[in-house]
């Protein structure tokens, strides 16, 4: 892709940069979309008829088989030249924060040294009566994990719709976005708040926002560069075409 000269300026001096990434970022590494449906067994279920606190109650067996599918899934999944691109950025920018709505921990399995998981992480579970994490469990008969200290339900350490992020996680996001010179969001609808208020907050302290995705979103219209594309393919020559250049000189 060609980049315009303003884009590869801005970059190229900024000290400030916050990344949002959503599930578009690893759609390449062969994960689904959140918003593109699902496949095989699952094809029946929307993936937000399923990501909520009352579809476990009404049905725990049903949504623990659904991470337990998914957790297998994503086991044999590598990061993608997308991943990389940014541990790359992270260490050129000195002031860059990696905030993730993704749950699949592919950008610390890529070597990003510190990314704030505002939806949590599907590899970890934990009590539903806030017993906390648990590292190792036994399933009872239905087949659902059991809280090693009190025998509840453990369910994913996931963020549900209608469920409040963590806050010190949102609260370190929403810093680091009205700190930046530069917003980049990556791979994602920009439509599930709080996260989706990000850009806007951090446009409203005047930093300039680029977007990258396949197509364009509600966010897209705020942009001041929109890069359609594929984010595994784009981030690794934008990173190319402004930090690589400079080494260069
Ligand atoms: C590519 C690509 C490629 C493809 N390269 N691009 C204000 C207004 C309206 C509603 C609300 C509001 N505030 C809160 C709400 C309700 C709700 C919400 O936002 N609903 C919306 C649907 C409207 N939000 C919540 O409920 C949140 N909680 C909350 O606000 O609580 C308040 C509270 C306060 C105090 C006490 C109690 C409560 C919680 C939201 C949690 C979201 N959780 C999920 C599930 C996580 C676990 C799991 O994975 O199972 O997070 S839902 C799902 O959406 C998942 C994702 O992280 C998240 C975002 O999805 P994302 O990443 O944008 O994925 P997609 O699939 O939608 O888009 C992919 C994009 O990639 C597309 O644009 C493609 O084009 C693109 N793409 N390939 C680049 N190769």
């Amino acid at each position: 892709m060609k980049f315009p000269n303003e884009l590869i300026s801005l970059l190229a001096s900024v000290q400030w940069m916050a990344a949002l990434t959503g599930a578009g970022a690893s759609q390449e590494s062969g994960l689904r979309t959140f918003r593109d449906g699902q496949s095989g067994l699952w094809s029946q279920y929307k993936p937000e008829e399923l990501a909520s606190p009352e579809a476990f109650q009404r049905n725990p067996k049903l949504i623990w088989d659904w991470y337990a599918w998914r957790r297998e899934a994503i086991k044999g999944v590598r990061p993608n030249p997308g991943h990389y691109a940014l541990v790359q950025i992270s260490r050129k920018v000195p002031g860059f924060t990696l905030i993730t709505q993704n749950v699949d921990g592919l950008h610390a399995m890529a070597g990003s040294p510190e990314v704030i998981e505002l939806h949590g992480n599907i590899h970890r579970v934990r009590c539903v009566r806030g017993d906390g994490v648990a590292g190792d469990w036994e399933e009872g008969p239905d087949g659902i994990g059991l809280c090693p200290k009190c025998g509840g339900f453990l369910r994913p350490d996931v963020v549900w719709f209608g469920e409040e992020l963590p806050r010190a996680y949102l609260a370190a996001a929403f810093e680091a976005s009205r700190k930046c010179e530069v917003f980049l969001s990556i791979g994602t609808s920009s439509i599930v708040q709080p996260a989706a208020a990000l850009p806007y907050a951090a446009r409203n302290r005047g930093a300039r926002i680029i977007e990258i995705n396949v197509e364009p979103t509600p966010l897209t219209p705020k942009t001041d560069h929109f890069l359609q594309g594929k984010s595994g393919e784009i981030l690794p020559e934008l990173f190319a075409a402004v930090w690589n250049r400079q080494i260069r000189g």
